[in-house]
């Protein structure tokens, strides 16, 4: 008994302490454009994945789901087998797709502040800048001018 409610704690610690995503078919249904609708929670370290259909927070049975479409052209050639593979295959490539989404936004933010801070009170400036003409639109650079703010220009030289 002891070792079953150990075990038991065990499991409800490492449902909590769950980091990464995980998905669950909910709902299985036809639509009219000849598809075949699979609702699926998605969950990121435990929490819900949101999905929105016209509005309104897209719910069944309580638990938030998002469509997974599988065409009737993708599913005739199969064997039940190969089916389960397929919806395996690609729910878990959502799963990737969360994993990835949270990542780039975690390391993103980081990278994005830890890089840009450093930068404070850096100043920037620039006196000219170049402008190229094309005239006869051939992709062949006719003309450059160094151009500056007080309507000024340098026409360069060109070959
Ligand atoms: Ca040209």
């Amino acid at each position: 008994m002891k070792i079953a409610s150990l075990i038991l704690g065990f499991c409800l610690i490492a449902t909590f302490a769950f980091a990464g995503t995980s998905a669950e078919i909910i709902s299985v249904e036809q639509d009219t454009r000849k598809s075949i609708v699979i609702w699926v929670q998605y969950k990121v370290d435990g929490i819900e994945v949101e999905y929105y259909e016209n509005g309104s927070l897209k719910k069944i049975d309580g638990k938030c789901v998002a469509p997974f479409y599988m065409q009737y052209s993708n599913a005739v050639d199969k064997t039940p087998v190969e089916l389960e593979e397929w919806v395996k295959v690609n729910i878990e490539f959502q799963c990737d797709n969360l994993i990835k989404a949270k990542f780039y936004d975690i390391t993103n933010a980081e990278l994005i502040a830890s890089t840009i801070s450093k930068k404070i009170g850096q100043q920037y400036s620039k006196e000219e800048a170049e402008v190229v003409f094309d005239i006869d639109n051939d992709g062949i650079v006719d003309k450059k001018w160094t151009v500056k703010t007080d309507g000024t220009y340098v026409e360069a030289v060109t070959p």
